[in-house]
């Protein structure tokens, strides 16, 4: 109806979404077979059956093993420029896009190698669908301090071509404070500064993140509802929370998007932002997002998706001329 018509419409900015989440079954196979590279499932029906995710770390297991068909430049623009694809469909006009580099040069892949797919891929879509884009380079939490040094280091080269870092992987004993020196580091170098806090892990991590870490927005965040001062804080200093309310369903966050509390922070006044990602795992792209959620939250109306849609774009890293241009 005409809800559903205008969630699909407005034109939206994107701030989370991890490429390697955007990676189809069918996308996965092509490359596998192209590669050589075997997968543990005999076809996209046995792999997306495999999609079946009781916490955080089942997702992560298959997300890095899907992640393994990734070889050449033509590999990381192929499945970035088909999220494009899907963006611009959804009327996404910004998308500040996460990759994992410690995924692939694990496996041996060059760091180069993701760079010059991704950034061939954003050039691509600004011409192709007029979309602007950035990268966050996100350290694996799970790894080493010294190893996410070692990794901004191999991507100076590339600084001008990054928007920022981030910081994701398994959250629960992995506290933002392991990452102090580097993403001090990086603030020194002028990058932006984002990171999952409060997903699984508990709100003290999104305050540690914000003091600690100096992080300007908060993937996920949606544990701060247990520190209602830590609500009230967001509020008060406009720190956008960017949500993903299909991701916290496949992985129990919450057990039903009706009990998820996106209008709860909405309401109030916390920058709430809707996204995807891992679209490719958790059912949905950016709009299914809003849909699902406003279907399942009966409180959120029109009003509520024009101010999802401007936090948005306030809570984006564009200049404010562009912002102009998109609103
Ligand atoms: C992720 Cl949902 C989520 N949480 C933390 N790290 C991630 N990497 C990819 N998806
Ligand atoms: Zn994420």
């Amino acid at each position: 109806q005409r809800l559903v018509r205008l969630l699909h419409e407005m034109p939206k900015a994107e701030l989370h979404i991890h490429i390697e989440g955007s990676l189809e079954p069918e996308l996965m196979f092509e490359l596998a077979a192209k590669n050589g590279v075997a997968l543990p499932y005999p076809d996209v029906e046995a792999l997306r059956a495999a999609y079946a995710f009781h916490d955080l770390q089942s997702f992560l297991d298959i997300y890095y093993a899907g992640a393994s068909v990734l070889l050449t430049a033509d590999d990381f623009e192929a499945m970035t420029f088909a999220y494009f694809e899907r963006a611009a469909a959804d009327r996404v006009m910004h998308a500040e896009i996460f990759f994992d580099p410690q995924t692939h040069t694990a496996r041996g892949v060059p760091l180069d190698t993701v760079f010059e797919g991704l950034t061939r891929a954003c050039a691509r879509a600004e011409r192709s669908f007029g979309i602007t884009s950035g990268l966050i380079l996100c350290f694996l939490r799970h790894l080493s301090e010294e190893e996410a040094f070692s990794t901004l280091e191999q991507a100076l080269p590339w600084r001008h071509q990054l928007l920022g870092v981030g910081l994701d992987s398994g959250e629960r004993g992995n506290p933002p404070e392991k990452f102090a020196r580097v993403f001090a580091k990086a603030r020194a170098l002028g990058l932006h500064l984002v990171a999952h806090a409060g997903e699984e892990g508990p709100a003290e991590y999104v305050r540690s993140a914000l003091d600690v870490l100096h992080a300007e927005r908060i993937d996920h965040g949606v544990r701060s509802i247990d520190d209602p001062e830590l609500v009230q804080r967001l509020a008060r200093e406009g720190i956008a929370l960017t949500v993903c309310p299909l991701s916290n369903l496949k992985l129990r966050v919450f057990d039903r998007l009706s009990e998820h509390n996106l209008a709860v922070l909405l309401r109030q006044g916390v920058k709430v932002t809707v996204n995807s990602d891992d679209p490719a795992y958790f059912g949905g792209y950016i709009t299914q997002n809003f849909v699902e959620t406003f279907e399942a939250l009966p409180q959120l109306g029109v009003d509520d998706a024009y101010m999802l849609a401007r936090n948005s774009f306030e809570a984006s890293f564009v200049s404010p001329e562009r912002r102009r241009q998109m609103i």
